[in-house]
């Protein structure tokens, strides 16, 4: 093995608690080579790279990985919070004990990188200069050079951001390594992957994988997982799945900006890198800042809440963008971007990629390409070759594109700002057939969170559960969240609850459908208008309609400009169905009983809406 102490030396690594935390996992891990990763050494890499085939070139400086056709998502199962009480134990966290983990994970670790390079990448997860700066300093270790290119992208990475530190010994230690892909017994009960986020001891150990959330540590891990915990047990800020925006009128010169969470399929990346419809370009801009992850707190100079964004790209899910859904995104992706495509289709001789959903229909001519797992389309038997169906994609549907914030072509130009934006509206969007309105607009902080805790979307084919039955994810945290229920719900409150300006909440749903299962709002571009309509609420402009769930738009009061849609259709879109309601009343109230110690503020906002739909 490389001396580690003339190669930390060499990088300029001089905080001791760095250096240990290094040398102690080179023990361990046993890698050959030891190297520490600065963001300027991505072209380097990427040139190793790809004279390892690890990725392939994409025409135009962009770049191409396949991961193990057994490694191509987050695997919840396989995923533990582990801390060194029982007491915080969720519902949702699969809480472990740490001690335990830790002795488990260094077992499945030991020798594990033999043969390897053990990647030091030292990374920030906020603008530097952020008042939560010291929760997002991290060192990644891991076996992967992949894993180095995407994080490159997704966080801030340097020996910089580890230098000179109040409290040196304050950052995450984050260990990942891949482990022999091919004999981990994946889904079997004899599985050796394991996730874990050791959050007491602001440790993240994850075997078994070299994909997405398993592997780029900064994003998932820290951003959310331990950042919540942190967030949590310093009872200073909230580490949320939130997307954000920035939405500036410019007739009236007010920027607003909205943050909020939505269940996986429910079209975040979407709504976060929106573009006004052309009817209202002149007047309105929309700004990009985040797609992902939002940290909340507050600030005692003005009271308000304040977001920011910690990550540095974008890891978005390929199939469906393109010039309608998503035009931002693909602009992000165009050539010179240096943008890294995971498990789409590849073209190995135009070196071109394709993903269903970028056009309606595949590529005509099938010569050179190959499928997510490497297949030759043109070898597949001549009806399944361009057949369309799922079996037969050629993209996997979690194929994913990696992209830098700076990419995106509407990117705010305050996107690094240290302080953060403040925020205007918290909102939540699920994917619901017929029963929640296209925006409905929550007065109170507990109805706002009452709201988040019952977020949902109704299950599609692709996720588990059966279709059109609604999966609750509350704050489309679910898989995300490291402490119990009861108490997340407290700290919203808290620290919502400390602004003296405090951001109203909503709840949207662009996926209502007719009886023919036509889907009755256009979407996209469009989603700008009840957000507007949200603002002239908050501030006045507009007084909507109360009702038993909420206060819903007057349709005289949304900007419908240069849309064409039926006073039958909008009459739809803005109904309460007070029997569905009611129903979905009765479900709510099983869901929040599972979880512990719930506010009673919390169910108060419950027995209210109860209350309110039954005295109609
Ligand atoms: C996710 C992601 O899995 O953002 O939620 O990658
Ligand atoms: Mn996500």
């Amino acid at each position: 093995m490389d001396n580690p102490e003339q190669i930390l030396d060499e990088a300029g690594i001089h905080n001791s608690y760095v250096r240990e935390y290094v040398q102690t996992w080179a023990q361990i891990t046993q890698p050959a080579k030891i190297e520490v990763i600065n963001a300027e050494d991505d072209d380097r890499l990427l040139a190793e790279s790809l004279a390892e085939g690890e990725i392939l070139p994409v025409e135009g400086d962009r770049y191409y990985s396949r991961s193990y056709w057994k490694d191509t998502a987050r695997s919840e199962e396989r995923t533990v919070v582990a801390t060194d009480s029982p007491a915080d134990a969720g519902l949702y966290n699969n809480w472990r004990d740490a001690e335990e983990t830790e002795k488990i994970q260094i077992e499945r670790m030991r020798g594990a990188s033999r043969g390897k390079t053990m990647y030091v990448i030292p990374y920030l997860m906020s603008p530097p200069g952020c008042p939560l700066e010291k929760y997002a300093r991290g060192v990644e270790l891991t076996d992967s050079r992949t894993v180095v290119h995407h994080m490159i992208r997704m966080a801030r990475v340097g020996v910089k951001y580890l230098e000179n530190l109040p409290d040196p010994d304050h950052f995450v230690r984050a260990v990942h390594v891949t482990g022999d892909l091919e004999n981990l017994g994946q889904g079997t009960a004899h599985d050796r992957r394991l996730f874990a986020t050791v959050a007491s001891r602001r440790t993240i150990l994850h075997f078994g994988s070299s994909y997405g959330g398993n592997a780029l540590l900064g994003k998932i891990a820290h951003g959310l997982r331990l950042a919540s915990y942190d967030g949590w047990v310093s009872k200073k800020f909230l580490g949320e799945q939130f997307m954000l925006i920035g939405i500036t009128d410019r007739k009236t010169g007010r920027k607003y900006h909205i943050c909020g969470g939505f269940p996986s399929a429910s079209g975040k990346t979407n709504l976060a890198m929106m573009l006004p419809p052309d009817a209202l370009g002149e007047r309105y801009t929309v700004e990009f800042y985040g797609d992902d992850i939002v940290w909340l707190w507050v600030n005692p100079d003005d009271g308000r809440v304040y977001g920011m964004n910690p990550e540095f790209g974008a890891f978005g899910v390929a199939k469906d963008t393109n010039e309608t859904t998503n035009p931002t995104a693909l602009a992000s992706l165009a050539p010179g971007t240096k943008v890294l495509f995971t498990n789409v289709a590849y073209n190995e001789n135009t070196h071109e990629v394709w993903w269903e959903g970028r056009t309606p229909e595949p590529p005509a001519d099938v010569t050179g390409w190959r499928d997510w797992k490497g297949q030759l389309i043109s070898e597949r038997p001549a009806e399944r070759q361009r057949s369309g169906a799922k079996e037969d994609s050629w993209a996997h549907p979690n194929s994913r594109f990696t992209t830098t914030l700076a990419n995106v072509p509407n990117v705010a130009p305050d996107f690094e700002r240290p302080e953060g934006v403040p925020i205007d509206a918290i909102i939540f969007g699920g994917r619901v057939r017929d029963r929640e309105p296209l925006i409905r607009a929550l007065r109170s902080l507990p109805e706002g969170v009452y709201d988040g805790l019952t977020l949902g979307a109704e299950a599609t084919f692709a996720a588990e559960g059966k279709d059109g039955v609604l999966r609750y994810d509350p704050m489309s945290m679910r898989p995300f969240m490291s402490y119990p229920e009861g108490e997340y719900a407290r700290h919203w409150l808290r620290i919502i609850g400390a602004a003296r300006h405090k951001p109203i909440f909503a709840h949207v749903n662009w996926f209502m459908r007719d009886t023919d299962g036509r889907f009755i709002w256009p979407g996209y571009r469009d989603n700008i208008r009840p957000l507007l309509w949200l603002m002239d609420l908050k501030e006045g402009r507009a007084k909507g309609v109360e009702t038993p769930v909420g206060i819903v738009p007057d349709p005289a009061e949304l900007n419908l400009t240069g849309m064409d849609i039926s006073a039958a259709d909008l009459e739809r879109l803005l109904h309460i169905d007070e029997a569905k309601w009611k129903t979905e009343m009765a479900r709510r109230e099983e869901h929040l009983s599972a979880f512990r110690d719930l506010p009673e503020e919390i169910m108060q906002a419950h027995r209210e809406v109860l209350a309110k739909l039954e005295h109609r």
